[in-house]
């Protein structure tokens, strides 16, 4: 098989870069290793930047989106028995986020791609890439137990976290920056109205809580656990009652339901510099990671693609390859803009095994700050939202 681009990795970053690439006429393969029925049905992010949601309107992508997904002004701090809302609308000029699962962008980009006839090979194994230091790279694979080569001009590692592409890059080209988190996070999906029409980050003495949703009828909802924490130690009855403790405000009150799905995902923050190797370009989770209380995981896959898309199409149509020079420079900028805004939130929002009563009194200190001040506030709204750089 011969192509333009091979993509590693059917999630929101190969997909959306498949779509971007199929609309400027260059050809793509995806191969993934999971099911569609695996992909379409994973359960991860569920926030959507105004600039993300932007862009899957802008390129016909969006309708659904449009129709089903819940368009948010604002977020709600608890902390200290009290209740603030930070009001994106007021602090940034109107913009704000569509809460939409991230399984819905990956079933919306699957339709697409593929009701336009373009490939996706589902359930390949052995994925190998071949040359990546040449003008002429290769990706071979099994898929139903035959072995396949794609021969292609570019390969984007989009594969996440656990994926071949980054490890395929020869050791001592690559530079880590990791940090391991000391909590882990149990999340539900329930089907159960959400009791907040906002999302609600709250901050306790017991550990952080979440309140999100998916839809008028199924909530999500996450609890901070230390990292070593087994899913199986949790039963339903355990996990609503420790919601309803962390979560508590005054009259309010937390609606329960049956709880459809749970699970535990570590905290971490990892970003791999540079994102390219030759004709290797990663993208997505597998260049960077972030913890996901900012919200911005899914965003800066997105981002990634596009600017590699916008790269791609100047070196496809005239051969110049300055932008995919700056590819990585280009991405960085707004990863580490992120990583610092998740560390952020984090810090401020979970208790540390190891702090002491002053670090409480500190989060608490920051807290009532962010909610008071119009400055603070504004900064944590701008970043929520999504940084728009003002500087090239
Ligand atoms: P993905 O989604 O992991 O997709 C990679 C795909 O590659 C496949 N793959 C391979 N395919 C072929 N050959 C191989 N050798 C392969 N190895 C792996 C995998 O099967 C998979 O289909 O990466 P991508 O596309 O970069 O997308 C990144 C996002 O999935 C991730 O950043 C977000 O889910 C993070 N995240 C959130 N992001 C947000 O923007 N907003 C949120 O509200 C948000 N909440 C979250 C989150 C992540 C969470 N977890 C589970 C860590 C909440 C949680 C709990
Ligand atoms: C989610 O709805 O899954 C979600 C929302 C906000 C976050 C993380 C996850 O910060």
């Amino acid at each position: 098989m011969r192509t333009q681009v091979a993509i590693v990795g059917a999630g929101p970053a190969g997909l959306m870069l498949a779509h971007l690439l199929s609309l400027e006429g260059i050809e793509s393969i995806v191969i993934e290793s999971r099911t569609r029925a695996y992909v379409e049905q994973r359960v991860r992010a569920g926030v959507l930047e105004q600039g993300t949601a932007d862009l899957l309107d802008a390129t016909g992508v969006g309708a659904r989106m449009r129709s089903e997904g819940l368009v948010h002004h604002g977020i709600r701090l608890r902390f200290g028995g009290g209740d603030h809302r930070i009001d994106f609308g007021a602090l940034t000029s109107g913009r704000g986020i569509i809460v939409y699962g991230q399984q819905e962008i990956v079933q919306d980009l699957i339709a697409i791609r593929l009701s336009a006839g373009h490939p996706i090979l589902f359930e390949v194994s052995d994925v190998r890439l071949r040359d990546i230091e040449t003008p002429h790279p290769s990706v071979s694979f099994l898929l139903d137990g035959a072995a396949m080569t794609i021969e292609c001009d570019v390969i984007a590692g989009c594969d996440g976290f656990h994926g071949v592409s980054r490890d395929s890059i020869p050791d001592g080209v690559l530079r880590a920056y990791e940090r391991e988190y000391p909590f882990a996070w149990l999340g539900i999906l329930a089907s159960v109205a959400p009791s907040s029409e906002e999302l609600i980050y709250c901050y306790h003495e017991l550990g952080f809580a979440l309140l999100s949703m998916r839809s008028p009828t199924v909530s999500r909802l996450y609890l901070q656990v230390p990292a070593d924490e087994r899913i199986g130690d949790w039963p339903d009855a355990r996990i609503w009652e420790e919601l309803q403790t962390r979560l508590a405000a005054g009259a309010w009150s937390l609606a329960e339901g049956p709880i459809i799905e749970k699970g535990i995902s570590a905290m971490r923050s990892v970003v791999v510099e540079p994102m390219q190797f030759g004709r290797l370009f990663l993208s997505g989770d597998a260049a960077h990671i972030v913890p996901p209380t900012g919200a911005k995981g899914m965003n800066l896959a997105i981002r990634d693609v596009s600017i590699l898309s916008d790269a791609l199409t100047a070196f496809f149509r005239s051969g110049d390859a300055t932008l995919l020079g700056a590819y990585s420079t280009s991405c960085l900028r707004r990863v580490w803009r992120a990583q610092h805004f998740s560390w952020w939130m984090t810090s401020m929002l979970h208790r540390f095994p190891d702090s002491d009563a002053s670090q409480a009194r500190l989060q608490l200190a920051q807290l009532a700050y962010t909610v008071d001040s119009r400055a603070a506030s504004t900064s944590l709204a701008e970043n929520y939202v999504g940084y728009e750089w003002t500087t090239t």
